[in-house]
């Protein structure tokens, strides 16, 4: 369809994406490797959330009912995993493991258990290394200082499965096309390297697809999963009577499946190419609920193109330049650059749900002081980094600083809901929650977690929790929240820029800490993110009542954040407790007939 709108391809980085297989259940099995050879399934709630391949083999699936997977597979060995710390301690560890194999250290996390890695440097200077005549022997060089460190391997042939399986005929391609070719070939077998590593010295196998950008490795990556790679081969370009593979590649894809779409854009598409709403899937529980409209129904669709899909997507609410972003990534262009992840996640927080409800003060206090102490230990883990200059030789033990400061802590609760007039129960209930300012003491390094908690409750969360249950007594609570929330970042990296880095601030503050009382201003104004602001009158409860099913937390960046694995709500009908997220699948479940 002929249109205005240029497409422009940028071809020149390399570009891996990293999935690791089973990843929950592989943290599992490397804890306990006897569980590597039984099916193992991770449950969270009353769901399956992943399970090993050898459960796949006998009919266990992601996202399933505990129930169900009981019944399929009776001898499976269930872990619980809803204690999410080991999962995202390997996590970290895994992504440092990456970041430090490629010369850019352009690593990009994407949830715990995916990572992009731009290795364009390094692929071109050993592309700079080639010897022409010998493709067959060469060597991988891994280091610029030291030419012996690497591997060999054969650059005449991409390693591992490609997309498409066979290439078309490369005496006719073009110049670009071969080098295009070549870089991917020392992609592929970069990739294997790393792969290798992350399994021989990590312990974990993974799945992973080799490209142009972000969009098109991701995708790839799954067309031959678990422990294996793909590389998506030229022409990019179509070449005389040749299409692109990549256009070939993404027409089979669902409009969904595309990163960038997400499920409001791809649902507004479908409408537009269907000229209907779409069908609800009858599936049970987790088959799709869309009907399947393919990258290639849009591409194709009468008129369609970028002014359409603004049409189409655009309006309030929407980013700018909405439609030519959406048919740049229907054509497989992705100029996102694989960033230095962003260090510091938008919020932490710690949180329980519990089935019998919490009645007395006392067992209030005792879970505030588990979730601070979890919450105070996350913070260590997430936010604070070893220091590498002006650390004492002498010292075995690297000195630390914080790298970001959250300003705010936040108590939520799930209180029992009130009785309607009628003398009957809401059937829903609601989280309330308190803001107060970050009391300073829960930045110190001197003094035991376990101590700092002691003192958060005292101090800040027990008045906190007064301000949010005014009655002395005869709450009825199903879950907990504490958050450390409202980041201010450390000036990372610029060392020039001294006086804003409170790293340095906190370690000063460090050595005064020791003895110094916070007192908490649970109505201090400026230090509240403004969802949070209190009413004007500076009496009321800064209470701020949301829907159960809502995310809590915010939405831009990386939230190290237990919620969402906790978030559980009781089925009306079957009364199991069900994931906020699988909720409406499982009412669907009954709705049609399951019991
Ligand atoms: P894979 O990549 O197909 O071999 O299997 P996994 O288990 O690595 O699955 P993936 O990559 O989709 O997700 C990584 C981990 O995240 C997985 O091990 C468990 C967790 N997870 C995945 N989906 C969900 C979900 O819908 N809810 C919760 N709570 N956790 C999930
Ligand atoms: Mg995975």
């Amino acid at each position: 369809m002929p249109n205005a709108w240029s497409l422009q391809r940028d071809d020149s980085r390399i570009v891996l994406h990293f999935d690791l297989d089973c990843f929950y259940a592989s943290v599992v099995e490397n804890e306990n490797p006897a569980l590597k050879s039984v099916p193992l399934a991770i449950q969270q709630k009353q769901i399956v959330v992943t399970c090993n391949y050898e459960a796949r083999r006998r009919g266990l699936r992601k996202l399933q009912l505990i129930s169900e997977a009981k019944r399929i597979c009776p001898e499976a060995v269930i872990v619980l995993g809803e204690d999410l710390t080991r999962f995202r301690d390997a996590s970290k560890d895994i992504y440092s493991f990456l970041q430090q194999s490629v010369w850019s250290g352009r690593a990009e996390r994407l949830g715990f258990d995916e990572v992009w890695l731009d290795c364009t440097d390094m692929v071109d200077y050993n592309v700079g290394l080639l010897n022409p005549n010998d493709l067959t022997h060469s060597f991988f060089c891994l280091s610029q200082e030291d030419p012996t460190v690497g591997f060999e391997y054969d650059a005449s042939t991409v390693f591992g499965p490609t997309y498409p399986t066979h290439s078309h005929d490369s005496t006719s391609c073009t110049e670009e096309e071969a080098q295009l070719r070549l870089r991917l070939v020392l992609g592929s077998h970069l990739a294997r390297h790393i792969r290798h590593g992350l399994e021989h010295q990590k312990g974990y196998t993974s799945t992973v697809g080799i490209a142009t950008n972000k969009l098109l490795s991701k995708l790839v990556g799954n067309v031959n999963k678990p422990k294996n790679q793909t590389t998506i081969l030229p022409p990019y370009q179509p070449v005389g009577h040749v299409d692109a593979t990549v256009t070939r590649f993404l027409d089979e894809h669902e409009i969904g499946k595309i990163p960038g779409v997400g499920s409001k854009l791809a649902q507004k598409i479908r409408t537009r190419v269907l000229g209907r709403e779409p069908d609800v899937s009858e599936d049970l529980l987790y088959g799709g609920t869309k009907e399947s409209v393919t990258v290639l129904d849009v591409r194709t669709h009468h008129m369609m193109g970028p002014e359409l899909l603004e049409e189409v997507l655009g309006g309030p609410g929407s980013s700018r330049g909405i439609g030519g972003k959406v048919w740049e990534l229907i054509h497989g262009i992705d100029d996102s650059e694989v960033g230095k992840v962003r260090r510091v996640p938008s919020q932490i927080s710690q949180e329980d749900s519990y089935m019998k409800h919490l009645h007395s003060f006392d067992e209030v206090k005792k879970q505030l002081h588990i979730l601070g102490e979890r919450l105070i230990r996350r913070m260590h883990m997430d936010l604070l980094e070893d220091e590498e200059e002006e650390s004492d030789p002498e010292r075995s033990v690297p000195r630390r600083r914080w790298i970001a400061h959250p300003r705010t802590l936040r108590l939520s609760t799930r209180p029992r809901p009130a009785l309607t007039l009628d003398g009957t129960r809401q059937r829903m209930s609601h989280r309330i929650s308190r803001s107060a300012p970050m009391p300073n003491l829960v930045f110190s390094l001197v003094e035991d977690p376990s101590i700092l908690a002691d003192r958060l409750v005292d101090e800040a969360l027990v008045p906190m929790f007064r301000k949010l249950h005014h009655e002395k007594a005869g709450w009825s609570l199903s879950l907990i929240n504490v958050a450390a929330t409202n980041m201010a970042e450390a000036a990372a990296e610029r060392k020039d820029s001294e006086g804003r880095d409170i790293g340095k601030m906190f370690r000063r503050q460090d050595e005064v800490l020791k003895d110094f009382r916070v007192k908490v201003e649970p109505d201090s104004r400026e230090e509240l993110p403004s969802p949070w602001m209190e009413a004007p009158d500076g009496q009321t409860p800064n209470v701020e009542v949301k829907g159960a099913n809502m995310d809590f937390a915010a939405t831009d960046g990386w939230d190290s954040d237990c919620s969402e694995s906790q978030q559980a709500e009781r089925c009306e009908c079957c009364h199991s407790s069900i994931p906020a997220f699988a909720l409406a699948a499982h009412r669907r479940y009954h709705e049609l007939g399951g019991s």
